[in-house]
């Protein structure tokens, strides 16, 4: 077997990045060697907590969490997302505490130490707010330059935000950081909301979870925040777990098709604040692998783009979404207990008036 990739997911606990955390423990090809926890979801001291506890409920309490950024870099942003992942970000459920502290090291310190260390290329999951690895850019250059990808989920590339009608949350909750971070010469890969929302975990997946022994059932109680949230509010059956599909891509490079693109985030105080695909020359899409990126092409390999090397003038943003005529499959490799596919909105739900009525079926 060849070797496992090391892999950190920097992470604000939250349902989706437990699922991510989950999805990473059982999957062979990477081995997560460093959890780091950042302001977001909910506060920093929680989000910590459930990292924790989540490793715990994965019998893996040997993987380090360092504690991260409490605020975004420059402008507070106290609004955080308890409405969607509850009040303590793991749905309602209480996992049982991890016998295991937080380690001492500032997440910046260990997470340099690790990638100064590592004699391998190390893959880091930013599956938060990215107030973590601008530190990181800041302080550490020479570390964060060996980094050998950098998976981000968060932004949106031509279908609005989440959050406001512009932005998505990762990114609106530390725009400044988003800058430095896509700005900068790294090997990296977004996963915006143009791919996560058409790709659905259905409730039969969640069944499969649920039936797949305690670690699943567990998960399936966490999703359920999740479910109910989104017949609320998108009208749909199943969830979107947003960061375990980044996480897909951070574990198989190639899960997802990639065209290379800059990225411009907008750190304006304007109603557009956060966005990074609201002005071209920007965005980078990502999209199911058949469903037609560019540059790579479709099963391109899962290139990695970075935000230096991008032509001038990139064709207009559109949203990104399969063709109707080929019904799109979430390509999840690992594990195969997941059983998702992409769905369109229902009736009624609130995603076309977003902006992606226009490119959608
Ligand atoms: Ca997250």
């Amino acid at each position: 077997m060849t070797e496992r990739i090391p892999l950190v997911i920097d992470t604000d606990p939250g349902i989706d990045d437990a699922l991510a955390v989950l999805l990473a423990l059982a999957s062979p090809e990477v081995d997560l060697r460093l959890v780091t926890t950042v302001h977001g979801n909910v506060g920093l001291e929680q989000v910590t907590e459930n990292a924790l506890r989540v490793l715990h409920l994965a019998g893996r309490s040997d993987v380090p969490v360092a504690v991260g950024a409490r605020a975004s870099l420059i402008h507070p942003q106290p609004e955080r997302a308890g409405h969607v992942h509850g009040a303590a970000g793991l749905g309602g459920v209480e996992l049982p505490p991890s016998p295991t502290a937080v380690d001492p090291r500032p997440a910046v310190v260990a997470l340099a130490e690790l990638l100064m260390s590592s004699p391998t290329p190390v893959t880091v999951a930013a599956i938060g707010p990215l107030t973590n690895v601008a530190l990181l850019l800041a302080v550490f250059p020479e570390a964060a330059a060996r980094i050998g990808r950098l998976v981000v989920m968060g932004g949106s590339a031509g279908c609005g935000g989440n959050v406001t009608a512009a932005a998505e949350f990762n990114i609106w909750s530390d725009p400044e950081a988003a800058q430095a971070v896509f700005g900068a010469d790294l090997p990296t890969v977004m996963v915006g909301l143009d791919v996560t929302l058409p790709t659905v975990l259905t409730e039969e997946g969640i069944a499969r979870f649920a039936a797949a022994g305690p670690v699943g059932r567990t998960a399936a109680a966490i999703l359920q925040q999740y479910v109910d949230h989104a017949k609320d509010v998108y009208g749909t059956p199943g969830v979107v777990v947003h960061d375990a599909l980044a996480l897909t891509e951070a574990i198989v490079p190639g899960t997802l098709g990639t065209v290379r693109r800059d990225v411009v985030v907008d750190t304006t105080l304007g109603a557009g604040r956060g966005a990074d695909a609201g002005r071209p020359p920007v965005g980078l899409l990502l999209g199911d692998r058949g469903g037609g990126g560019r540059d790579g092409g479709p099963g391109d390999g899962g290139g990695v783009p970075g935000a230096a090397a991008v032509p001038a003038g990139p064709p207009p943003l559109t949203c990104v979404r399969p063709p109707p005529a080929r019904p799109p499959r979430c390509r999840w490799r690992s594990p195969a207990a997941f059983g998702c596919s992409a769905a369109r909105p229902a009736a009624g739900s609130r995603r076309p008036a977003r902006g992606c009525s226009a490119a959608g079926p």
